[in-house]
């Protein structure tokens, strides 16, 4: 039975661990910088433009949203990080709870980590995917907005990045994408899809 990503619906939206789904479902989760192109990642791979503004609320609130695909199958879109302009207890509160929820979630089956393919690898990047490869959940990372980039630029940016990730964890993935040309789609869809059914 695959994946269609165009029956994706937003769920829920939660600020605590005690407002997530029930762990009982199979999940995978997207995290990147604020700004990186999360929303616009979560959009293109579903088809559904718009999808993700659904959830967002005015202000700085941030949330841990859950979108439906498929019976107990859901893409999970966690608090974006390092917006210098988050008060500092509400970023204590997310690293806490991101945390937690790392270690704990029996329902997370891979991480989506979203960077820009100009400044990939920034500290808090670093950080999250040496955590998160450390706990044992697989991590995949999209180097977008490659449109940016002539081909030469975003080639060599992806070997870079790859050299990195190979020290940390052998095992991760990358690839190029783009929300804007629509690059790399496909590829994230199947990652994404392979991790839902395994
Ligand atoms: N050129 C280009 N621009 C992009 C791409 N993806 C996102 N953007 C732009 O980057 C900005 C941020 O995109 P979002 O998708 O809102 O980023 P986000 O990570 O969800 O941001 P927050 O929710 O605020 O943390 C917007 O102006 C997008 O139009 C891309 O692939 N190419
Ligand atoms: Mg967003």
């Amino acid at each position: 039975m695959p994946i269609n990503f165009s029956n994706a619906k937003f769920i829920k939206g939660a600020h605590n661990l005690n407002q997530c789904l029930p762990d009982t479902g199979i999940e995978i989760a997207v995290a990147g910088r604020s700004n990186a192109g999360k929303s616009s990642a979560l959009n293109v791979i579903t088809g559904i433009n718009g999808l993700a503004r659904i959830s967002k609320q005015p202000g700085r609130t941030q949330q841990i949203n859950y979108f439906e695909l498929a019976e107990n199958r859901y893409l999970v879109d966690l608090p974006g990080y390092g917006y210098a302009k988050v008060p500092p207890k509400l970023r204590q509160h997310w690293d806490e709870t991101l945390s937690a929820y790392f270690e704990t979630r029996q329902s997370l089956r891979g991480l989506v980590v979203i960077m820009d393919v100009r400044h990939p690898m920034k500290d808090l990047d670093r950080q999250l995917i040496e955590w998160v490869a450390d706990i044992g959940i697989p991590v995949h990372c999209l180097l977008t907005k490659s449109d940016k980039l002539s081909k030469g630029q975003a080639a060599s940016a992806l070997e870079k990045t790859r050299a990195q990730l190979m020290l940390i964890e052998p095992t991760i993935s990358l690839q190029l994408f783009s929300a804007l040309d629509q690059r790399g789609v496909d590829e994230a869809r199947e990652k994404i899809e392979q991790w839902l059914l395994e």
